[in-house]
């Protein structure tokens, strides 16, 4: 699929997505996991092809085989961050939740506008009146939140940048962001792919997906669009109300699309978002290395965000208050440096 015309993904994304809008037209809890629980069931050492799907944490009997050292890190809203090998940043182990959003639009009265679009009885379409907080299904404080666009996601994180920055909470050159496209991939697993921009990666691997590598998924792999029979939930969940990947990560698989930082293509028009959504069934738009473009003031009901905290490499060894140790240790006392 590398060094396909940007003018026809469009079309190949409306006919690979009956369920999905067409580009450009328009268009908790987890209950807080014990922490210890949560990272004791990091298989750090495992691959993308034996990864399988666990059963949710809640249910799930986790041996204390590993843990990272002075991790994961919580921020001022309680959102969890852990590593991810490869990177400079700390990922948001969740989606952006509901109770996240609605912090931020109460501290500084951000407008998110009054239309979005959404599946309707007729198929999907503009509707006014529509926002996040009214999003025409049913979320709790803990679903992620959805029908948000890029610029929201961009004023989200300057928001909490600023706040946690005049805390004392992160340092100054320390910031929220949204995960570049070349983050998120290694967040998801994927560590050999080729390509300079997302478009060109665009299904560069193939048949690879967050659970491994058999299709169809598996029984709770994630959420995704009922027709599949893989999870109970016919919009959003709940994030967390599945098991995490091998990094402690959340949701990757499906429940909403997540922007990510970078334009799609050199023309610098359309943001990208990865990962699939509550209402994707198809074959290639699940696989890890499926992205797909959008406009950033785009706001629809299965679009959402996940943050990073971008550490600043240079100062990582510095990183007070956050106090973070590098790497992770099993057991045994061997350890394994995070950020080679
Ligand atoms: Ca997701």
């Amino acid at each position: 699929m590398v060094g396909r015309g940007a003018e026809d993904l469009p079309r190949s994304h409306e006919r690979s997505h009956a369920k999905q809008v067409p580009l450009v037209k328009a268009r908790q809890a987890l209950p807080l996991i014990a922490l210890s629980s949560l990272l004791a069931a990091l298989p750090m050492t495992s691959t993308a092809a034996d990864d399988g799907v666990r059963a949710p944490l809640r249910s799930q009997t986790v041996r204390p085989a590993l843990q990272f050292v002075g991790l994961p890190w919580t921020n001022s809203l309680g959102m969890t961050f852990v590593p991810v090998p490869g990177t400079r940043v700390l990922f948001c182990i969740w989606e952006t939740r509901v109770q996240d959003f609605s912090a931020f639009v109460q501290a500084t009265r951000h407008d998110t506008g009054n239309a979005m679009y959404v599946a309707g009885t007729h198929g999907w379409e503009t509707r006014l009146g529509f926002n996040w907080q009214k999003s025409g299904f049913d979320q709790s404080s803990t679903h992620p939140v959805v029908g948000v666009n890029w610029d929201d996601a961009q004023a989200f994180c300057r928001w909490l940048t600023e706040s946690e920055r005049q805390a004392g909470l992160i340092k100054e050159q320390q910031c929220y962001r949204l995960p570049t496209d070349a983050e998120w991939s290694l967040a998801v697993g994927l560590t050999n792919e080729t390509g300079r921009t997302p478009h060109e990666k665009f299904l560069g691997v193939r048949d690879v997906f967050p659970w491994g590598t058999n299709w169809p998924p598996p029984k709770a792999a994630g959420n995704f669009d009922p027709s599949l029979g893989v999870d109970p939930f016919a919009r959003t969940a709940p994030v967390g109300s599945f098991a995490a990947n091998r990094y402690g990560l959340f949701d990757l698989a499906g429940n909403i699309s997540e922007w990510c930082e970078d334009w799609w293509d050199e023309e610098k028009k359309f943001r990208v978002l990865r990962g699939a959504a509550w209402n994707n069934d198809c074959h290639l738009c699940l696989m890890s290395s499926y992205r797909f473009p959008n406009l950033p003031a785009m706001r629809i009901d299965y679009y959402g965000f996940r943050v990073v905290l971008d550490l600043k490499q240079s100062e990582r060894k510095a990183a007070t208050p956050l106090q973070l140790q590098q790497k992770a240790c099993a057991a045994d006392g061997t350890c394994k440096e995070l950020f080679p």
